[in-house]
């Protein structure tokens, strides 16, 4: 058993409680948590480990969507709209995942922890990433993705994705959980999505999906048009769309720890959906932002769980969640910069917890002891500002620990 003070103890928690001068006591899971003066009396003969003056301690963040595989990616896509960038992935797409080999990534990993990252949503296309990963002290939920239109390659692609599924699954463990990706509703075929979904459903495995991320991608799925045509005609001699937006939200019926990132083309029925299904958005505002410079309206998200996520440096400049959330905070002009702030440091823990089925991102009795601490370079004037001075002023964290382990 451990336990930690600080100046403040932000717990993210429903709500949203910061305590001053308060405390956590942990051994895996977290016991208590408190002001220091209580945990004291509640527990004299345990040396506290107190942190430095303006200190913060929170749960360790989440990233719910980020593709390693693509991280050797600086300046060679396109960026600014969706078709060039895909046209440019598909074109640079061998040597980029050539380029980011294991130890690519391991330092990819490595600085995601020091930006304090405690748990990612990695979405894998090959399992290349996996060996890194396993060596990463950081949490995993761990995607194999699934991707294909033609109805001549089907029963190759469900082979590979069940013989990836089965490898990630040898190597389970407490923070490596296979889960499965949907690529999107434009490039799975209604054959691979009902299959791979009905392994996901028996399994429990947490899914994830990208869901209507371009206005290209809209004109597509609903009236078979727009500039995905050629795209479409050309490289795979198809005309129409393989599901229509509404069909395949219905395909997820049942899968218990479900997520869809972007959704800025969302109608406000797929969101009654989305929120019918209990799903989380996982919101990636950079990506959005340099590929088709569209946001989330995440003022109409109703009761909808959302998480942040950096998505890959395909189509982002950092893999920190803290760059990330400071992006976040300057495109959502609209809204309110102090409630702004807490709602992203809650999507950015607790958020992403439930988006990948885990019992993390709160600081909380029973949770798991996944925690970060790092200073501002301040005191605080006023504690309602806490959330957004801490997305301000933060790059990187003094101490992590995952699992009550300090790694
Ligand atoms: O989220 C972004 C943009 N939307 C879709 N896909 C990807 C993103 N970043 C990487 N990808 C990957 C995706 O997983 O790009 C590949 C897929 O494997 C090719 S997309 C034709
Ligand atoms: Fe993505």
């Amino acid at each position: 058993m451990k336990i930690l003070s600080s100046k403040w103890v932000v717990t993210c928690d429903e709500n949203n409680s910061i305590i001053e001068d308060g405390a956590i006591v942990f051994s895996d899971k977290i016991i208590d948590v408190d002001t220091k003066e209580n945990i004291q009396k509640k527990y004299p003969n345990i040396q506290i480990q107190e942190q430095k003056e303006n200190s913060v301690l929170m749960p360790g963040l989440i990233n719910s969507h980020v593709h390693l595989e693509f991280s050797a990616n600086s300046t060679t896509l396109k960026y600014g709209n969706f078709m060039n960038w895909l046209n440019s992935v598909i074109k640079n797409r061998d040597t980029l995942i050539e380029k980011a080999n294991s130890k690519l990534i391991e330092d990819k990993l490595k600085k995601m922890k020091k930006s304090g990252t405690t748990t990612i949503g990695a979405i894998s296309s090959y399992s290349f990433d996996l060996e890194p990963c396993l060596k990463s002290p950081l949490n995993k939920v761990f995607f194999c993705e699934v991707i294909g239109s033609k109805a001549d390659m089907v029963d190759t692609l469900f082979a590979d994705f069940k013989s990836r599924l089965k490898n990630v699954k040898k190597h389970a463990s407490k923070n490596l959980i296979p889960a499965v990706a949907i690529h999107s509703p434009y490039s799975v075929h209604p054959f691979l999505l009902r299959e791979t979904l009905n392994i996901a459903k028996e399994e429990s495995l947490a899914v994830s999906s990208h869901f209507l991320e371009s206005p290209e991608e809209f004109q597509w799925l609903h009236k078979d048009e727009g500039l995905f045509i050629d795209f479409f005609k050309n490289l795979l001699g198809q005309d129409k769309a393989v599901t229509k937006p509404m069909e395949f939200l219905n395909q997820f019926k049942g899968v218990e720890k479900l997520s869809f990132t972007h959704c800025v083309e969302a109608s406000s029925d797929d969101l009654k959906k989305i929120e019918e299904l209990d799903a989380t958005i996982n919101h990636c505002v950079t990506s959005n932002r340099v590929l088709n410079n569209t946001k989330l309206d995440i003022s109409n998200l109703n009761n909808i769980n959302l998480s942040i996520g950096t998505d890959g440096l395909s189509s982002n400049n950092s893999l920190s969640m803290f760059d990330e959330l400071r992006n976040a905070l300057m495109i959502h002009v609209d809204e309110n910069i102090v409630e702004l702030s807490k709602k992203l440091l809650k999507a950015a823990t607790i958020g992403g917890s439930k988006a990948l089925g885990l019992n993390k991102g709160v600081l909380k009795k029973d949770a798991d002891a996944d925690v970060i601490s790092f200073t501002l370079p301040d005191e605080i004037e006023d504690k309602n500002d806490l959330a957004m001075h801490i997305i301000l002023h933060t790059k990187f964290v003094n101490k992590t620990i995952i699992g009550g382990e300090d790694v």
